[in-house]
């Protein structure tokens, strides 16, 4: 599966640094999907006490990930990551419905920074192999998508144990981010 992405990425290449942001309320199978990629090395550093960043450097794109909701203390810190962020990937738990409206505020949140004002947005709605997984119109419209004016935002189903959609999501990224530059 590495080689496909690689593919993927490759069309990104020979282009300025570029920075991935992956985040997601914990659980939401972030470190999962790191994994499978497999685009390199996947290194943990915990900047500070209760913020846990996973991070991956393939060729000039660096992914970042972490997790958000309930640490606002730690909210400012943040900032120091939204640098050169191209892309905001954001990963749901779809099954989850008691946390729904907290992701869609933490989402939200970020969104309206002003850093964050170019971002593309890629929401994986995973874990759709759960039953109780909520489909992509009901996400959408938790989430609070149609509200995101003059946003490029795409919503893409993935079930990441198996990896399946995560092809599909980062082609969709990756085309956005190829006619921006
Ligand atoms: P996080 O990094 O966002 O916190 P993880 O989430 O990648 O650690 O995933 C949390 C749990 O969800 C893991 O289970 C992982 O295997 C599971 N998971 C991730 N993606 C999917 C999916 O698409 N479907 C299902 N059914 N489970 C998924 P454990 O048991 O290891 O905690
Ligand atoms: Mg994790």
């Amino acid at each position: 599966m590495g080689v496909f992405f690689s593919h993927i990425f490759s069309r990104l290449f020979e282009k300025k640094e570029m920075r991935l942001l992956m985040v997601g309320l914990d659980a939401a199978g972030k470190t999962t999907i790191l994994y499978k990629l497999k685009l390199g090395e996947v290194v943990s550093s915990i900047p500070t006490i209760g913020f846990n960043v996973e991070t991956v450097e393939y060729k000039n794109i660096s992914f970042t990930v972490w997790d958000v909701g309930g640490q606002s203390v730690i909210r400012g810190l943040w900032r120091h990551y939204y640098q050169n962020t191209k892309g905001l990937i954001f990963v749901v738990d779809s099954s989850d419905h008691d946390r729904i409206e907290m992701a869609a505020e933490e989402l939200n949140m970020m969104m309206a920074e002003d850093e964050m004002r170019d971002v593309v947005l890629l929401v994986l709605a995973n874990k759709q192999d759960l039953p109780k997984a909520m489909a992509v119109h009901e996400l959408t419209e938790r989430l609070g998508l149609h509200a995101l004016r003059g946003r490029q935002w795409f919503v893409q189903p993935t079930c990441a144990v198996q990896g399946s959609g995560l092809y599909e999501g980062l082609d969709w990224l990756s085309d956005q981010l190829s006619k921006q530059q």
